[in-house]
């Protein structure tokens, strides 16, 4: 089974995309470069056969362009989060108005929990779920709680004491098929045993967070041996140039709700 997707949810960044967040990247975008970028995922999305909702960038929140923090959407209900930075808080207000018109059940997470969308990777009807610098226990559990009534499964993944990971899917993917793209120090506890894995050589690390979106596999540009590997399994890579969204710590993921 391979979930289609027919929408997805993005906001482009705003003039004060500079001041977001940033401990690996290392910062200093350039937010003209940025939103060109944004605009070639917005077409290659729509490539994809999406309908987009694209909405207005807030000053109030740097990050607020990695809408992908903000909620978790599956095929049966709409889980608005409650991101783990402070700074990031407020954002899930209005994804939630964005969300409410497409969703008849649209679920909340309970305060003092927190929940970035980024650690939390759907594999069919498993969700993986990292409990990271952002995701608190609490929280990653109370997902799984949400996720299984509504008859999923779910998998707790302890990336805290991970040097390379902000978030579960950092470095790691599902294309679909039992296919996941794992590169990273996840623990050895991490039961993946059901899944085929799809390595990511040394020095493309940070082309392990992909996006399969229907007939294509979302790719950052720049990482050849991962492009030429997903083709050989017999996907159709669409590359995209990342920079400015990299240098602030984000990955094609973090950039749209896809539902
Ligand atoms: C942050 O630190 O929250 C943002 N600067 C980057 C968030 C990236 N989100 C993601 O990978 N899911």
């Amino acid at each position: 089974m391979t979930i289609r997707f027919s929408r997805a949810i993005l906001r482009r960044p705003g003039p004060t995309f500079a001041e977001g967040l940033n401990v690996v990247g290392g910062g200093g975008p350039d937010l003209a470069r940025a939103l060109v970028q944004h605009q070639a995922y917005e077409r290659a999305l729509e490539a994809c056969g999406l309908v987009l909702t694209v909405l207005a960038a807030d000053d109030h929140y740097p990050d607020g362009t990695f809408v992908e923090d903000t909620a978790v959407l599956t095929q049966r209900a709409a889980i608005v989060t409650r991101p783990g930075a402070p700074s990031r808080l407020g954002e899930a207000e209005s994804i939630e108005r964005a969300v409410d018109g497409f969703y008849p059940t649209v679920l909340r997470l309970n305060a003092p929990s927190t929940v970035d969308g980024g650690d939390v990777c759907q594999c069919d009807d498993l969700f993986l779920i990292g409990v990271s610098q952002r995701t608190s226990e609490a929280g990653a559990n109370e997902l799984a709680g949400i996720l299984k009534d509504l008859g999923y499964r779910a998998m707790l993944i302890d990336i805290r004491a991970s040097r390379t990971l902000l978030h579960l899917k950092t470095g790691l993917s599902y294309l679909g098929e039992g296919r996941l793209v794992v590169a990273g120090d996840l623990p050895p506890e991490a039961n993946l045993s059901e899944f085929e894995r799809v390595a990511v050589d040394k020095g493309e690390g940070y082309a392990a967070n992909c996006v399969r979106v229907n007939d294509r596999v979302l790719v950052a540009a720049g990482f050849p041996r991962f492009a030429e590997r997903l083709s050989s399994l017999g996907y159709d890579p669409l590359p995209l140039e990342m920079s400015e969204f990299r240098k602030m710590d984000g990955g094609l993921s973090c950039l749209s709700l896809r539902f």
